[in-house]
């Protein structure tokens, strides 16, 4: 580790992961309930992932996620209220009620709307970076992606094109081990999915520990500043892991007790990066305590608003669609 980041930009970080993890936390219970309609794809245990990339990235650059995007979403400065009100199928959800949990976005803050199929938004991302480049921005992209979507073809079209074409865009695999119920073991020969299948596009890689969010951020800033001075694409490879099933009604039989110990217990990105503000005496713990109960506030508040909230009138189902009247 290099430099350790200022107080103001430590807190920021935590407060954000934080943010994620109850957020991702109140949704499942919503689920459990069975008040919340839709499906649930979580990022829970993939923070340090989110806001290690967009912490510094600018409101103007933006950001594709996937069929996994609360995380993303709420990273790059989607509210709370906001994400809750969608989930809940609300007017003022993200994305007026109509995407649902695998579609949020808003494009007021540079979070391109989710796509969830699986490495659809990487061509996509590649051309918002074409344009960037044509008009002569200095914006970039950030577009994260599975390890399972590394081996789609479209994953290997785009990246021939980013590289050749030299695109501001920066594609994060958030290498998790599985896509869905399968092992990267069975699906890929390289252990780094995305990094060791670089080099044969002309990009740059690097291998992160995805759970560090301060090793994450300083990988995301050379990256970005590569990008943003016309240098072209980078792939980073993050280790990460998530903490639930792939999506509800996932027992995760698959996976060994042991790895999920590793991972879940020894290795979680929020509860390390807290142990790591109070040994480097940033903050003391009733300062945290005091910031996180804001923040549990925060999603409590949030979640009452959006199941009181109207839903959307029926003429808005003919707004935000291409339609030709006959
Ligand atoms: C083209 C396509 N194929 C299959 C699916 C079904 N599906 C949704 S998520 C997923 C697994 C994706 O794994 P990965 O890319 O590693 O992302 P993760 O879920 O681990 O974040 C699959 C197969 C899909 N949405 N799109
Ligand atoms: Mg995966």
């Amino acid at each position: 580790m290099s430099v350790f980041p200022p107080k103001e930009k430590a807190l920021g970080m935590y407060k954000t992961m934080y943010k994620i993890r109850k957020y991702e936390e109140s949704i499942y219970y919503l689920f459990l309930e069975g008040i919340m309609p839709g499906t649930i794809h979580q990022s829970t245990g993939e923070e340090a992932s989110a806001v290690g990339m967009l912490y510094d990235l600018r409101k103007d650059d933006w950001m594709a996620s996937t069929h996994r995007p609360a995380g993303h979403d709420i990273a790059k400065g989607i509210s709370v209220k906001a994400m809750m009100c969608e989930m809940f199928g609300k007017a003022e959800g993200c994305c007026g009620g109509k995407g649902g949990a695998m579609h949020t976005g808003d494009i007021s803050v540079g979070a391109m709307v989710a796509n969830a199929i699986v490495g659809g938004n990487l061509p996509i991302a590649a051309g918002v970076a074409a344009a960037f480049k044509m008009q002569k921005k200095d914006n970039v992209v950030v577009c994260f992606f599975g390890d399972g979507a590394s081996n789609e073809g479209s994953y290997h079209e785009t990246m021939n094109a980013a590289g050749l074409w030299g695109l501001p865009v920066v594609y994060v695999c958030e290498n998790n081990l599985y896509s869905a119920n399968t092992s990267i073991k069975l699906t890929c020969c390289q252990e780094n999915v995305a990094a060791d299948r670089a080099a044969v596009y002309g990009i740059p890689s690097e291998v992160v520990d995805g759970n560090d969010v301060l090793a994450v951020n300083e990988a995301a800033a050379r990256a970005i500043a590569r990008a943003r001075a016309g240098e072209g694409p980078t792939i980073l490879e993050l280790k990460t892991y998530r903490h639930g099933g792939h999506s509800r009604n996932d027992a995760c039989g698959y996976r060994s007790k042991d790895e999920e110990k590793y991972w879940i217990q020894d290795r979680d990105p929020v509860k390390n990066f807290r142990k790591v503000l109070l040994e480097k005496l940033v903050v003391t713990d009733s300062e945290l305590k005091a910031i996180e109960e804001e923040i549990e506030q925060e999603i409590d508040e949030a979640v009452e608003y959006a199941k009181n909230a109207p839903f959307p009138d029926n003429e808005s189902a003919l707004k935000n669609v291409f339609w030709e009247e006959k």
